[in-house]
């Protein structure tokens, strides 16, 4: 009801009256108040002129579930959210949701993240009201072996939005990072709780650089921005709906299939190092090798330079480019 109020403002240039809102919504005026209250407390500034009524005053860029939901046209990804001004990890967030068994599809996204987390221990940063951070929570029927091919489908379902929201061109760094003239813009962060032949759930965690104007030095040469390399600022709900429409649509598929065979082509499309030598880094050794594609599992498959193709599995292994990050 609330998203729906929202809507009604955003739609209507002129004041909407308490009594017409009542009249379309089926409730009482009372009831109007209280939604246009909780409105407020969210941070919408709308003015109310007595005899006149409700005007929304500014639309600012937020991420509220009212402001995700009233675009999300997904049927179950995305379609409850639980927002935070401020959290630790919205990772950590799903984690205790999925614990206490909130459903298949629940979306936690945060204006700020106090603890981001990438891969392998290290951190992602996460400041206020720029980015957009956000973790979703899946239960599929599928072998834990199966678990990382999810990565692989945030991040085409991710760039498939990204292109259709910027009209950029977008890349992917297998397996996990989303690039922009040669940066990363986005990064993936696929968590799984789970016994030896069942997944209990997934958490795909989700970093996506949307609006932000600068980063700490230290990855400054690597990180980048729709905002830096557009001039133009994202809207971020739309961004966010329209992924949860992407992600559906591949997810669904995948579990229908069972492996990755029919997004492969799709994928390659889109890969960076396609074709070109690149770092494989297992810790401390490095090798170099030609980067020829994925296969139906999602693994990276790479030539030695003698001709002899090896794969790579996602979990250890980090990809670089000869010369720097891609
Ligand atoms: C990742 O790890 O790329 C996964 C990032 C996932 C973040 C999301 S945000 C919502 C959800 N909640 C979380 O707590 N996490 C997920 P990895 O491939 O390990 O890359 C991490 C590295 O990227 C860092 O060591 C930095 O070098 C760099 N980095 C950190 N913050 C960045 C940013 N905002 N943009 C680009 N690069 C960044």
């Amino acid at each position: 009801m609330k998203t729906e109020i929202l809507k009604a403002l955003k739609n209507s240039d002129t004041y909407l009256s308490g009594e017409q809102l009542s009249q379309k919504f089926g409730v009482s005026r009372t009831a109007i108040w209280k939604y246009i209250k909780q409105l407020r407390e969210e941070g919408y500034e709308i003015e109310s002129v007595t005899r006149r009524g409700y005007r929304l005053l500014q639309t600012a860029d937020r991420i509220t579930a009212s402001e995700i939901l009233s675009r999300n046209q997904a049927s179950w990804v995305g379609k409850s959210i639980e927002y935070f001004e401020v959290t630790d990890s919205t990772n950590q967030r799903i984690y205790d949701f999925a614990e206490k068994g909130r459903e298949e599809g629940l979306l936690a996204v945060a204006e700020e993240q106090t603890g981001g987390k990438g891969r392998r221990g290290r951190s992602w940063v996460s400041p206020p009201g720029t980015g957009i951070w956000m973790s979703l929570l899946l239960r599929p029927k599928v072998e834990p072996q199966k678990a990382s091919m999810v990565t692989i489908v945030a991040a085409l379902a991710m760039t498939k939005a990204m292109e259709k929201i910027t009209g950029m061109e977008i890349r992917i760094k297998w397996p996990n990072d989303v690039v922009l003239n040669g940066k990363k813009v986005c990064g993936i962060l696929t968590e799984m709780s789970a016994e030896l032949e069942e997944i209990h759930y997934i958490i795909v965690g989700i970093g996506i650089n949307a609006n932000t104007e600068s980063f700490p030095e230290d990855i400054q040469d690597r990180a980048t921005s729709i905002y830096l390399e557009s001039g133009k600022k994202v809207e971020r709900a739309a961004f966010i709906a329209e992924f949860c429409v992407q992600f559906e649509q591949y997810y669904e598929r995948f579990l229908e299939m069972g492996n990755l065979a029919f997004l492969k082509e799709e994928y390659e499309s889109y890969l960076i190092n396609i074709g070109r030598e690149v770092k494989i880094i297992k810790k401390k050794e490095e090798r170099v090798r030609k980067a020829l594609g994925i296969n139906e599992l999602g693994e990276l498959i790479v030539a030695k330079s003698d001709g002899t193709t090896e794969i790579i599995f996602s979990g250890e292994v980090s990809v670089r480019g000869l010369y720097g990050y891609v």
